[in-house]
C-alpha cells in the first residue's frame, strides 16, 4: 500500500532529496522550505528553470553542472530534453550555426485530463456523438492537431517554442544559439516527436551525423527507412532512450541534417531525467547544498 499525505514545509524533515512535480506555485511555496531544511529539490515545474542560480540539467548533456547547486536544481522541459541531447551530440563534430524545430507532443504533455478528453472525444466521434465543449484545449483535440502549445506571448511565438531556445541555450552553454520552434499538439496518449534541421559552420556528412548520434549515451539510433524503422510515439512509449532516426541532406541548407526523434515525456522527458540527476548527485557527491540556498 502506498500513503499518499499532503507536502507541507514540515514534510521535508528528516528528508535528503525531493523531487518535486507540480505546478510553479506549489514549487515556488515548498521548495525553500525543502532547502532550508537541508534537502535537494529537483523540480520538474518551470518556476526555477531559467534563475541563474539553478542547474538546468540533462546528465548525459551538462551533468556537471550539479556540482554548483545551491539546493534547488530543475529539469527542462519534456521538448528541450531530447533536443539538446542530439545536439549536445552532433556539436561534438562541428560547430551548430542554427536550428529550427517542429514538435508533435502528445497530450499526456498537459495531464491526464487532457488524455482523458482525447480518449472521450475520440469515442464520442466514433459513435458519432456530440462532442462535449473542449476544457483542456482551445479546440477539440481527437483527430486534430493544434499549433498551439501553451499560451501566445512575444512575437506571436508561444511559451513553449520560448522554453525550448531557452533552455536549450542555458543547457548547452550557448547564449548566441539560434534556434526557431513550432510546437504543436498532437492526438497521441505518450511520447513527443520532434523534426530538427541542424545547419554548420561547415559540411557535415550524414554517416557522421548518424555516428555521433549513435555513440551519445541516452540516444538509440532508429534509422533504417529502406525497412521503414523510424522512432514513432509507438515504440518511443515506455522506453528509456531518445529515439532518433530518418536522419539526412538537409536540400534547403547547404550544411545542413534534417532528422526526426521521439522520446517518452513522462520518461525521459520527466521521470526518468529526475532520477538520473539524483544519480549524478550521489555520484558527484553533492547531494548536499555546496553554498546556502540563493533562491
Ligand atoms: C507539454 N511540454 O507538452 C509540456 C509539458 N511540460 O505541454
Amino acid at each position: 500500500m502506498l500513503t499518499v499525505k499532503e507536502a507541507t514545509p514540515e514534510s521535508f524533515d528528516g528528508v535528503d532529496v525531493a523531487l518535486i512535480s507540480a505546478s510553479s506555485e506549489v514549487s515556488l511555496a515548498l521548495a525553500p522550505e525543502a532547502v532550508k531544511r537541508g534537502v535537494l529539490v529537483i523540480d520538474d515545474g518551470s518556476a526555477y528553470r531559467m534563475e541563474p542560480s539553478v542547474p538546468l540539467i540533462v546528465p548525459e548533456v551538462n551533468g556537471e553542472d550539479v556540482e554548483w547547486q545551491s539546493g534547488i536544481i530543475s529539469i527542462p522541459n519534456c521538448t528541450t530534453t531530447p533536443l539538446v541531447m542530439a545536439l549536445a551530440a552532433l556539436r561534438q563534430r562541428a560547430k551548430i550555426s542554427s536550428v529550427t524545430v517542429s514538435t508533435y507532443q502528445s497530450v499526456t504533455g498537459t495531464g491526464a485530463a487532457a488524455r482523458a478528453e482525447l480518449l472521450a472525444q475520440s469515442r464520442d466521434m466514433l459513435n458519432g456523438q456530440e462532442l462535449s465543449p473542449p476544457t483542456q484545449y482551445p479546440h477539440r483535440i481527437a483527430f486534430n492537431l493544434l499549433p498551439q502549445v501553451d499560451d501566445f506571448v512575444d512575437d506571436d511565438y508561444t511559451k513553449e517554442e520560448l522554453k525550448m531556445l531557452n533552455e536549450s541555450r542555458k543547457i548547452l552553454g550557448d547564449p548566441g544559439l539560434r534556434l526557431a520552434a513550432t510546437c504543436v499538439r498532437v492526438p497521441v496518449e505518450i511520447s513527443h516527436c520532434e523534426s530538427v534541421s541542424v545547419e554548420f559552420d561547415r559540411p557535415m556528412s550524414v554517416d557522421v551525423a548518424r555516428e555521433a548520434l549513435a555513440e551519445f549515451p541516452g540516444i538509440m539510433l532508429m534509422d533504417r527507412p529502406g525497412e521503414s524503422v523510424y522512432p514513432m510515439p509507438s515504440n518511443s512509449a515506455d522506453e528509456d532512450e531518445v529515439m532518433v532516426g530518418r536522419v539526412r541532406r538537409d536540400l534547403a541548407h547547404e550544411n545542413g541534417i534534417i532528422l526526426w526523434l521521439a522520446a517518452d515525456n513522462l520518461r525521459k522527458g520527466a521521470a526518468l531525467n529526475a532520477l538520473q540527476i539524483m544519480d549524478e548527485c550521489v555520484k558527484r557527491d553533492c547531494v548536499r547544498p555546496r553554498v546556502a540556498a540563493a533562491v
